[in-house]
């Protein structure tokens, strides 16, 4: 097997650094993550988001030390230790970054303490949520790993991948809600965080893709000036949240760490399963 992506420099740097460093100190409540990990990243925004106290312990997914697998079998991040008493003695683990998400809006509930929950109240609302979380994860996410890992020698063509991407982009934005630029317009909700790492990493297939992400320029656009222009007004709030910006280190950091993925060598989970036409782990 080649090479495990165990060289990933191990540890974050710029704004992410100074939030790991203010969180070092033992807490009960611990998240396991890595700093380039798009999924850690949605949990991680939920802890700055409703301030909630926490220990941030960085470690190396792809080096599946003993400790870690005894927690998450699965061997990913991110991955919660959860207190069962107050003082933090007996700990459960918690994984799956939606999960986990839901987890720590259910379980710091204050709006006083910890600012507004992050998903509604209303029943419909609250699964309307969850259908386009459902859509983040099951369409745009994969569609944004076949775009990076998309080498000339495919039996499908960059167009292809990028129509593909699109279409999933347009389907969410056609969803969101007027009035603000969250997806439920004024309110700003887990869909948000879901989709925002990947959002903040799209500068990666400008980078690394021929022809970029490709959104077609405003006026070029047919149909769909609407739907880009409403995408666009998300987009350039998310990158610019304050939990998305503390939770980032520095871009060049990102752009060595997803070569692997851009030249399709990877062997992250994601990436194998990318490679294979499975679904993702
Ligand atoms: N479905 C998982 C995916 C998490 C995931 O793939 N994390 C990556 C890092 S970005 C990981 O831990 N990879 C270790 C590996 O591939 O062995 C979630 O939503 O939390």
């Amino acid at each position: 097997m080649a090479a495990v992506d165990t060289s990933l420099q191990q540890r974050a740097t710029g704004a992410a650094a100074e939030l790991a460093a203010a969180h070092r100190a033992e807490q009960p409540l611990k998240l396991y993550g890595g700093w380039f990990c798009p999924f850690v990243q949605r949990a991680w925004m939920v802890l700055v988001e409703k301030s909630i106290p926490h220990q941030y312990i960085e470690i190396n997914p792809y080096q599946k030390a003993p400790e870690f697998l005894a927690l998450n079998p699965r061997g990913l991040v991110p991955t919660l230790a959860v207190p069962m008493d107050s003082e933090g003695k007996e700990l459960k683990p918690l994984y799956e970054s939606t999960v986990v998400c839901e987890y720590l809006d259910e379980a710091f509930p204050d709006v006083t303490k910890f600012g507004p929950r992050l998903l509604p109240d209303d029943v419909y609302e609250r699964a309307r949520c969850r259908l386009w979380i459902d859509h983040v994860g099951s369409r745009i996410v994969p569609a944004f790993y076949r775009f990076i890992q998309h080498t000339p020698g495919k039996p499908y063509s960059i167009a292809d991948v990028r129509g593909e991407f699109h279409t999933h982009l347009k389907t969410f934005a056609r969803e969101m809600d007027s009035g603000g630029p969250w997806f439920l317009g004024e309110r700003f909700s887990l869909v948000d965080v879901m989709l925002a790492p990947w959002a903040k990493r799209l500068f990666l297939i400008d980078y690394y893709k021929p022809g970029g992400v490709g959104i077609p320029a405003v006026g070029e656009r047919g149909e769909d000036e609407q739907v880009w222009a409403r995408w666009e007004k998300w987009f350039g709030a998310i990158v610019e949240r304050k939990s998305v910006k503390d939770t980032w280190s520095e871009e060049d950091q990102y752009i060595e760490a997803y070569k692997r993925y851009a030249e399709d060598t990877t062997q992250s989970q994601v990436g194998q399963a990318t490679r294979q036409g499975k679904g993702l782990p």
